[in-house]
């Protein structure tokens, strides 16, 4: 598609108007940003169309329309991913040229918008972009958080949090459309009024505060398809006291609170990864934007169909992880309070409009909100739970007569908690997992009861990531000679990658796929010099772990074994060693102290090992500060390893293992998540696994765990290890790591030693860091094996994902623009 406005003297005219219409500047006198926002400008121009049309082709065909509610999308950058969808990224490219501009300094301006923690959030905008892709009608709810995810600064090797004001200069390619606004109520009491007209009670909710929510949408360009779905995340703007309901005219004191209400709401983003904080402001979020795209969704159905009673024929909700799950509630009172149906009618509708997908075991993680303060907050819709649950409490007796353990185990309502992972079951017609293993995890052991109840609504959707941003975009030297090599196809058909199956043994393919790898290391470390003020070298083997700082992600196995191999090179100096980059990308919740302290850790071997010249370079650490989707793009594509070394059952999928595979690195790991689906896709003999199983793991965490005191006693190696975090080696303040050292040997309070199995599995870590070693030697066959991962990923697509969720949770129609 090359549109008007992409010929390039088209573009690069429109491009001077902007700038010079909205700064009132030449071209040679702008800023960057300023052209930035011009070429922006000139792009959104040709989306808006586009975007028109679409809308329209929706209002005509009317399809069925999914709406994806997540507390968080991470979108990353816009600029390019919406050039690259409209195919225009190589024209704007030497367009930019022309006028002397590079497009990736203009794209080095763009802000990542960061309003997710990490792969729950990515795989929501992942989600979107295979939407629109596919052909589909589908909206993303959300929250138009003011800070996103905090910006990670290492200051003396500790992380400092710097809040991210993303909109600080103004975000062009939102478009805020006050006319969808909805009003929101927290708080208040509800009433129960007899109604003579229908001679029943009605269930009026008084005394509340109320909130504007505005939505403010984004758009979602479809790859070469003329397809532009939105993104609607809501802002919260105070009701003025002149729209106060009559009855609160003049009351000042609620204004005051009302204002102060909108303030806060959409402040910020909770940076928790796989653990519930319990804040108030929490579950006010998620009411918050739960109600609004409630509202506006049944809205838009209204507009054009009469029956209420068949919402879930034209309409589906798909809630992403239980953060949304209120809106089963919610949705029950709509259709109660304001659409006039009965109980019976309500639920019969919600519940075949309602989807959940569970997306971690970790206990931490699973929400519960006390009872007083959710009735407190949403005295209405807490009322709505209490019947449900008191319906499903009456169903599980009926079918377990007698057992209360079952009702102990399943309620939805217990112990002063309401359970909503439990009521997304109960009400959801639909419930997932994200990964083969992961989904078992949940039939067997978390949500055990729920599966022999109601085994028909439990499946398995494997997460997938989108090829157009992390191959297309983020290695476009890979991209064009995968094109060059099979045609353009894998970019909307990622099973067509792997008819590169046939190049792996072509001594020219293999040279020319090193060669790019070695093209994208060099620039990480040019990136990296900039950033680290740390030289690399290109030639060493560049092994990656970057996610999250979590436990279980084990980022301290990784960090145990660099000193371990440090210990040998250092006792054994003239040992063969092959140089070894290890490249960690990480961002702790603020909160998380053990987290931050092992990224304090790996700085502070970072350091003492970039700098003993003794070791003459062979090994090489750096933490590449602000991990984020834009830097991510860059990294992956550079990747020689790619480390997924979770303590098996605890990472339900990952999806930055799919993301390194396509590019071209064997994954390093664990059999867990959906590390166990790559290792059937590329054959074992092309992934470096080791470890305990999930069910190794879950049966000792059945039977009390287990003691690595027995390891540090009788391996010296370990022991010798573990003793430099407490000896000064890496830090003069011996206390400074006691923290982590105590954590892998005593127990503490209710934490098992090592509850992570960390020195478990050490031994058979470093025996599998020993075969990377050997297979990278051996040039061929490290390129075929690298030419096979990324031949073999095409299963991994976003695409695959959603082609699933449409056959068999949402089944929407495609819709195709002329
Ligand atoms: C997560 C899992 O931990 C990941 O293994 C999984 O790939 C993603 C997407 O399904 O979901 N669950 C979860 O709570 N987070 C995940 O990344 N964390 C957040 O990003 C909040």
């Amino acid at each position: 598609m090359i549109d008007k406005q992409f010929k390039k003297e088209a573009f690069k005219e429109s491009v001077k108007e902007n700038v010079k219409f909205l700064y009132r500047k030449k071209l040679e006198e702008a800023t960057q940003e300023q052209i930035f926002q011009a070429v922006c400008y000139t792009v959104k121009d040709v989306i808006i169309d586009n975007w028109l049309e679409t809308q329209n082709a929706y209002k005509e065909q009317d399809p069925k329309t999914v709406y994806y509610m997540s507390m968080e999308f991470l979108m990353g950058r816009a600029l390019g991913n919406n050039l690259i969808n409209l195919t225009a990224y190589k024209e704007v490219k030497e367009a930019l040229d022309e006028l002397g501009l590079d497009i990736n300094a203009i794209e080095d301006q763009e802000p990542d918008p960061a309003l997710g923690n990490g792969g729950l959030g990515r795989l929501a905008a992942c989600f979107l972009d295979s939407l629109a892709t596919l052909n589909y009608s589908a909206y993303g709810c959300g929250i138009r958080y003011r800070y996103g995810m905090f910006k990670q600064q290492i200051k003396d090797g500790y992380q400092v949090e710097v809040p991210d004001n993303w909109l600080k200069d103004g975000y062009p390619f939102e478009l805020r459309r006050p006319e969808y606004a909805k009003e929101v109520h927290f708080g208040g009491y509800v009433d129960v009024e007899y109604d003579p007209a229908t001679g029943s009670n009605k269930f009026v909710h008084k005394g509340y505060q109320a909130v504007k929510a505005v939505p403010f949408d984004m758009p979602i360009v479809g790859y070469n398809n003329k397809i532009v779905n939105t993104l609607r995340i809501w802002d919260a703007e105070p009701i003025v006291d002149f729209e106060l309901d009559s009855f609160d005219k003049g009351d000042y004191k609620k204004a005051v609170e009302q204002e102060n209400l909108a303030r806060n709401i959409v402040e910020v983003l909770y940076p928790n990864d796989n653990h519930m904080a319990g804040k108030e402001l929490r579950l006010k979020q998620q009411y918050f934007f739960v109600s609004a795209s409630l509202q506006a969704a049944i809205d838009k159905y209204k507009k054009n169909h009469k029956d209420i009673m068949k919402l879930h024929e034209k309409v589906t909700f798909q809630m992403n992880d239980t953060h949304p799950t209120v809106a089963v509630a919610e949705l029950m009172r709509i259709l109660m309070d304001e659409e006039g149906l009965g109980w019976d009618d309500a639920w019969s509708v919600t519940t075949k409009a309602v989807a959940y997908t569970n997306h971690t075991i970790m206990a931490e993680a699973l929400e519960k909100w006390p009872v007083e303060l959710f009735s407190r907050l949403l005295p209405r819709v807490y009322q709505i739970i209490e019947e449900i649950n008191r319906r499903f409490v009456l169903e599980i007796q009926e079918k377990y007569p007698g057992n209360y353990d079952k009702i102990k185990k399943m309620a939805i309502l217990y112990d002063g908690q309401v359970k909503m992972a439990h009521l997304a079951i109960v009400a959801g017609y639909s419930v997932n997992g994200v990964a083969k293993l992961h989904t078992e995890i949940l039939k067997k052991q978390e949500l055990k009861d729920f599966y022999e109840m109601m085994p028909e609504k439990f499946n398995n959707k494997t997460n997938g990531i989108t090829q157009r941003r992390f191959l297309l975009h983020g290695n476009q030297l890979l991209a064009d000679w995968v094109t060059d090599h099979i045609g353009p196809e894998w970019i909307t058909d990622l099973s067509q990658i792997s008819k590169l199956k046939v190049y792996v043994d072509d001594e020219k393919a293999q040279q020319e796929f090193m060669n790019i790898k070695y093209q994208n290391k060099v620039r990480l470390a040019k990136y990296i010099l900039e950033h680290n003020g740390v030289e690399v070298n290109p030639r060493s083997i560049f092994d990656v772990q970057v996610k999250r700082l979590h436990e279980y992600k084990r980022q301290l196995l990784n960090i145990l074994h660099v000193i371990y191999l440090y210990d040998q090179i250092k006792k054994h100096p003239e040992m063969d060693f092959y140089p070894r980059t290890f490249i960690f990308g990480a961002k702790a919740s603020a909160g998380y102290a053990r987290a931050k302290k092992i990224i304090k850790l790996i700085n502070s071997v970072a350091d003492v090992v970039n700098n003993d010249a003794s070791i003459e370079g062979k090994l090489k650490v750096v933490f590449i500060e602000n991990y984020r989707v834009s830097n991510a793009e860059m990294i992956f594509a550079a990747a020689d390893v790619s480390e997924q070394i979770s303590t098996a059952s605890k990472e339900a999928s990952g999806t930055g293992n799919m993301k390194f595979m396509l590019n071209g690195a064997p994954t390093l790991g664990t059999m867990d998540g959906a590390n166990v689906e790559i290792v059937d896709e590329v054959g074992k003999e092309n992934a470096f696994i080791f470890g305990l199983s999930a069910d190794e793991v879950i049966n000792y965490e059945n039977n009390g765990g287990y003691d690595p005191r027995v390891i540090y006693n009788t391996d010296d190696e370990i022991r010798q290890v573990l003793t430099e975090l407490v000896n000064g080696t890496f830090s003069a303040d011996t206390e400074l790591f006691r923290d982590l050292y105590n954590s892998l040997l005593n127990q503490n309070g209710g934490e098992r030693a090592d509850q992570y199995f960390i020195l478990a599995d050490f031994r058979s870590y470093a025996a599998a860091q020993k075969k990377v070693e050997e297979a990278y030697k051996d040039e061929k066959g490290w390129a075929r094996m690298a030419m096979l991962n990324t031949a073999c990923a095409g299963k991994f697509t976003s695409d695959r994902t959603i082609e699933e969720y449409v056959d068999d949770i949402w089944h929407l129609d495609k819709v195709f623009i002329k």
